[in-house]
């Protein structure tokens, strides 16, 4: 008797915090019903599975059956594992393979974006088309090919070949290091990191991981940077780019945004994950009329399409389609009983979709070959006749609203945002049609009204009080008169909060908040999908390239923060924005020991050698301070820090120096 007693004190001092665990009242509903119906979801799981003491801090190495080794975190240089490797050498190994999944992971969305467009080119896929020839020109003659007076399909096979190299590259600089500034570009060569195909760079970083091949962490480091360049600038760089030619290159759109966005009385299809093909196709399918008529037929009011995590945000941008939530939220909202159909392609879909989806009878589908889920069902997109997936899963849907049997709860709330930035949009906004340029963006740097650009991006994670870092730090930036970028699901946090729209420019500072007003733009704008960090890195190119600011990236007054991170895509993020001369702030833990040799590397050596640097706090008021502290340093670099002291004197300064 006492023994249960006991267990049943442990199982509730374990209990779910909900209030606790998300600042998200949508997600907060959904767990609170989630209970009631007796279903776990990742929050739960998150209390009752501590995070191993060992692994958070990367002391140990499974790389080799002599092993694995586990190292004293408290003590790291006490002992090695038994081939000698130090804590350095482990470390920097854990955190490589993290760089090089990440990379592969955008790297082989990129690479599947490419194979679509060079089977578009060559007439083989008629259901895509190339919707932006305009972007397609420009880019091209931006890496170098004839455009003036060749025809769109001359162009695009050439900017295929071309683009090709990003992925296969043996030897030689890959083309988008074209758009790197110079003295970035000369950096990184002088440190010999400049990417080449990025399956050479994923492959060679893999190797030189396994036992017995790089044991010096400043050499492994140098792979690391490289890899995660490979990515940066190219695998993602080409993802976005070759998505924008094809689906067509955001401008902003006001849309919904939430759970509250989903209808009692509609068909509510679900698409989550990251490759626009799919969800392209959904579009189609829904606005089929006869699929209207079959849903219509089955007592529904029409079709309900709706995103979630990344390639809703890239449907967001481009389509205007609302968006559900982010990552922290898709188990939750299956919970509402009101989703009949969701499909998912690739990246952050939790396997444990599966068990909830199955709990309220949801159809679940997996449509890519690189993600099958145990418990989903299978439905092959086949990117010759996508029609054929994504028309079976809406029709799997009705059957499903015909025959929903649990009560329905959808949680009344979504919120009006502008998103869909891309980096073209911010050239047009900023300098108009016939003027298009960054240069009244490095204006008002110069002059102090804008104190620096931030990027806050990157996951949500249920080990910390889910959207309410990302919220609290944005805020803080823009109080602070910084202008923050987003991509990915932190855009979603923000976007629920309200600040994605031009009347949030009221929080801002006085001087960004006056820009803000005068351009009719939000102080938080979306870009896009965490594989679009790549506008990001051709915004700073771009601000170098008009001047004022300095030679190089690292020269900005520019910081970068994924503050509630979870998957090690985040990681290759963060190192190549690192290795780009960005300062970039993690929250939620770092994978490395402090003190060690390799964490003195990435939080300051780098930064020595011409890159970026790595930084770490939990706090988002920390997180905001060490940005701006950043953001005033490059300030002072640039003498610029003087016209942002006249700027910010308010009426009562004045007074006071008037008096003086
Ligand atoms: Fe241990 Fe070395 Fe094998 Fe890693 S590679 S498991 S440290 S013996
Ligand atoms: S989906 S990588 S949880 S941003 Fe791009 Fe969101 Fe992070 Fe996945």
């Amino acid at each position: 008797m006492e023994k249960t007693k006991e267990g049943k004190a442990k199982k509730e001092a374990k209990k779910l915090n909900i209030r606790e665990a998300t600042i998200c009242e949508t997600t907060a509903q959904m767990l609170e019903k989630a209970e009631r119906d007796g279903v776990e979801t990742s929050f739960h799981r998150a209390v009752d599975m501590k995070p191993c003491p060992i692994g958070a801090q990367s002391a140990c190495c499974k790389h080799c059956a002599m092993g694995p080794c586990r190292l004293n975190a408290k003590d790291p240089y006490a002992k090695t594992g038994v081939c000698g490797a130090t804590i350095d050498t482990i470390e920097s190994r854990n955190f490589a393979r993290m760089v090089a999944t990440g990379a592969a992971a955008h790297t082989d969305h990129g690479m599947a974006m490419l194979d679509l467009f060079r089977e578009v080119v060559h007439g083989n896929i008629t259901d895509y088309r190339i919707k932006d020839p305009i972007k397609l020109q420009d880019v091209a003659a931006e890496i170098g090919i004839e455009v003036e007076g060749r025809s769109i399909e001359d162009i695009a096979n050439d900017f295929y070949s071309e683009l090709e190299r990003t992925y296969t590259q043996v030897e030689g600089e890959i083309p988008f290091m074209k758009r790197v500034p110079e003295k970035t570009l000369e950096t990184w060569r002088k440190q010999g990191v400049v990417p080449r195909g990025a399956m050479r760079e994923v492959m060679e970083l893999l190797h030189r991981t396994h036992i017995g091949v790089d044991q010096d962490y400043e050499n492994i480091t140098k792979q690391i940077n490289r890899c995660a360049l490979s990515d940066g600038w190219g695998g993602s760089m080409v993802a976005t780019e070759i998505s924008d030619i094809l689906f067509g290159t955001p401008t902003p759109v006001r849309t919904e945004v939430d759970m509250g966005v989903l209808k009692e009385d509609h068909v509510n299809i679900i698409i989550h994950g990251h490759e626009p093909n799919l969800f392209e196709s959904m579009l189609d399918s829904v606005n089929d009329p006869s699929l209207i008529r079959a849903a219509k037929d089955a007592g529904a009011e029409g079709i309900n399409l709706v995103g979630m995590c990344c390639s809703g945000l890239e449907m967001l941008s481009r389509h205007g389609i609302p968006h559900a939530g982010n990552f922290q939220s898709t188990e939750e909202v299956i919970v509402t009983g009101a989703v009949d159909a969701m499909g998912v392609d690739i990246q952050c879909i939790k396997q444990g979709l599966s068990s909830v989806a199955d709990c309220y009878g949801t159809r679940f589908f997996t449509t890519n070959p690189r993600c099958h889920i145990e418990g989903a069902e299978h439905i092959a997109l086949d990117e010759h006749n996508p029609r054929k997936c994504t028309d079976a899963i809406v029709e799997m849907g009705i059957v499903r609203f015909k025959n929903r049997k649990l009560p329905v709860e959808i949680p009344q709330k979504k919120t009006t945002s502008v998103m869909g930035f891309s980096h073209e949009y911010i050239n047009y906004m900023l300098g108009g049609t016939f003027r298009s340029s960054y240069t009244p963006l490095n204006d008002n740097i110069i002059n102090g009204r804008i104190r620096g650009v931030a990027g806050v991006v990157g996951c949500t994670n249920p080990r910390i009080k889910h959207d309410w870092v990302h919220v609290e730090l944005v805020k803080e930036l823009i109080r602070n008169d910084v202008l923050v970028l987003q991509t990915g699901c932190s855009q979603i946090s923000l976007a629920k909060a309200g600040l994605c729209t031009p009347e949030a420019a009221h929080l801002a500072g006085a001087g960004l908040r006056e820009v803000c007003e005068t351009v009719g733009m939000p102080p938080v704008l979306g870009l896009g999908a965490c594989v679009d960090n790549s506008r990001i890195l051709i915004a700073a190119a771009e601000m170098v390239k008009v001047g004022g600011l300095g030679d190089s990236i690292a020269d900005l007054p520019a910081a970068g923060a994924a503050p509630e991170w979870m998957s090690e895509k985040a990681i290759s993020i963060g190192q190549y924005f690192v290795a780009s001369g960005v300062y970039t702030v993690f929250g939620v833990t770092f994978p490395i020991i402090e003190e060690t040799k390799f964490h003195k590397l990435l939080f300051d050596g780098l930064e020595e050698l011409g890159f970026g640097k790595w930084g770490f706090t939990i706090d988002p008021y920390e997180m905001a301070r060490m940005m701006i502290e950043h953001i005033d340093k490059k300030r002072k670099a640039l003498g610029i820090d003087k016209a942002r002291e006249r700027v910010l004197f308010d009426m009562a300064a004045r007074r006071d120096l008037e008096a003086a």
